[in-house]
């Protein structure tokens, strides 16, 4: 599909786009006009009318207008909704999946990924919105009753970053429409165009239930609109994706007014191979981690922790694999990996090289620019010690460290060392080595993986990390009820007033 017929067929072409929409109703963004740019080709694909703080500010107003209506839906009619915007994104699936590509510069593959597990995701809600589940408590009073239940929460700030464009928003907004929330979603600047295309779906889907200010978008820079949105306290949870720092700004600004934040922060996943593990199945696994979305997933692998015994034969393999890695166009099949995301991304790697080099690494393969228009970059491969200030740093590009261990306690440490914790993975055909990395004194991220690779997560279960991947957890599992507010009820059926703990106050 050539950029234009993508625009069109998701009903987004146009002069200049309007950057909200959902509950803005006759709030018109009135901020600059900016361009969405194509990484492979650094042209601009469209013009955005960004808007202004005070416009976010009516659009939360809004939103939070339409909480108090949306909040008393029925759960199996929200998750009615919820349905009916996974069928639209099935449908919509091959040209969404493109312009994740044209605009993010992930290939199609993986964009149309990223749509399918936005359609998981609302197919979990749906499911989800008819288990909204509470407890019954027994009381140590006669005749009461001790439950717990979950209500809907209020507006949702979603905060997404570029390197998943729509699949992040997807996960906050199916369980926080089936929760009884309605959102405000503030996109990275880098994919205005992937925003307003899931705003155009959901439109649609709004006007058809009567549910106009459930979703809503509000496209500008972060120091204003941003700011606006996880400074107001209608807003009582916000869900951050992006950088640590970006994370740590969000939950202090969050923590002063005592409001809820979700942080999903960087990764630094390592991937460990022991002897015994299957070395093909490893190698594909490190290839698709580490150079898939080129290198820019929070989940990519960013350092190898090789045995000895394998350490030799595994770095050839992947020297040669690294040499059969097509570049180029995102949305031509053939290609594997795109270009980054922008001249700063292209930037940010070429510095971590030069620190590499300082600091005693030494490059197997790539490590250059690719000239030509667009940001792409070669694919890296470095060998390094672990300690190395470089290794312990998040580096949002395709470059892969390749470090020596003794054995499995030495994995570990090694894996566990650095600051953030997001994934991890071992590659081993031994049980017990499997079942270690697993278990209390194993990894210490988020999450960890046998015999499969650190990115490519399912939605079932909950997806986050740990120390500076900021402690969030969004998508399956009971990841829900951040969005929602318990609530704990004591009902006396006697016509006694007993007091707990039995205390007897002027009887
Ligand atoms: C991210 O990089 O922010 O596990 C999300 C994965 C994807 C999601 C990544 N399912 O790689």
């Amino acid at each position: 599909m050539d950029p234009q017929t993508i625009l069109e067929t998701l009903g987004i072409s146009g002069e200049v786009l309007e950057g909200l929409g959902g509950a803005s109703g006759p709030v018109r963004a009135s901020g600059a006009i900016m361009e969405s740019i194509n990484p492979s080709t650094g042209e601009a694909i469209a013009k955005i009318r960004t808007c202004t703080s005070e416009e976010a500010d009516a659009v939360i107003g809004r939103a939070h207008d339409t909480f108090q209506t949306w909040r008393a839906v029925p759960g199996p009619a929200r998750g009615e909704l919820v349905r009916e915007l996974g069928n639209a994104l099935r449908e919509k699936k091959t040209a969404l999946g493109a312009l994740v590509a044209l605009e993010m510069g992930k290939i199609q593959a993986e964009g149309e990924g990223e749509v399918q597990e936005m359609i998981d995701i609302c197919d979990f809600a749906v499911g989800l919105s008819r288990q909204l589940y509470g407890l019954t408590i027994a009381s140590e009073r006669p005749f009461h009753h001790l439950t717990e239940r979950w209500h809907p929460l209020g507006v949702v700030g979603i905060v997404s970053a570029f390197n998943f464009p729509v699949a992040v928003w997807a996960w906050n907004a199916a369980l926080a429409a089936v929760c009884g929330d309605s959102m405000v979603w503030k996109p990275s600047s880098e994919t205005p165009l992937c925003a307003l295309a899931v705003q155009k779906i959901c439109d649609e889907i709004m006007e058809k239930h009567d549910a106009w200010g459930l979703f809503n978008l509000v496209i500008g820079p972060g120091r204003s609109v941003g700011e606006t949105l996880i400074s107001d306290p209608r807003v009582p949870l916000v869900s951050a994706t992006g950088s640590t720092p970006m994370g740590q700004h969000v939950g202090e600004v969050v923590g002063r007014r005592l409001g809820r934040a979700i942080l999903e922060l960087g990764g630094n996943n390592a991937l460990t191979v022991l002897d015994d593990a299957d070395l093909g199945m490893a190698a594909r696994a490190i290839v698709f981690g580490a150079v898939g979305t080129a290198g820019q997933r929070c989940t990519s692998t960013r350092r190898i922790l090789m045995q000895k015994g394998i350490a030799g034969a595994l770095c050839e393999t992947l020297v040669a694999a690294y040499g059969q890695v097509r570049i180029g166009n995102p949305l031509d099949p053939k290609t594997l990996m795109g270009p980054l995301i922008n001249q700063g991304g292209v930037d940010e790697m070429m510095s971590a090289l030069v620190k590499v080099k300082e600091q005693g690494g030494e490059i197997l393969c790539g490590g250059k620019t690719i000239d030509g228009p667009g940001f792409f970059v070669e694919p890296t491969l470095v060998k390094i010690a672990h300690d190395c200030p470089i290794v312990h740093d998040e580096t949002f590009a395709p470059i892969l460290y390749l470090i020596e261990v003794d054995d499995l306690d030495h994995a570990i440490a090694i894996n566990n060392e650095v600051p953030q914790g997001l994934s991890s993975s071992i590659f081993t055909t031994n049980y017990l080595a499997g079942e270690t990395f697993t278990s209390a004194v194993g990894s210490d991220c988020g999450i960890a993986n046998v015999n499969a690779g650190t990115s490519g997560a399912e939605i079932g279960g909950a997806f986050g990390g740990e120390k500076e991947t900021g402690g969030g957890r969004e998508a399956g599992s009971d990841s829900w009820k951040l969005y929602m507010r318990r609530q704990t009820c004591t009902q006396n059926y006697s016509k006694e007033l007993p007091l707990a703990q039995g205390i007897s106050f002027g009887d």
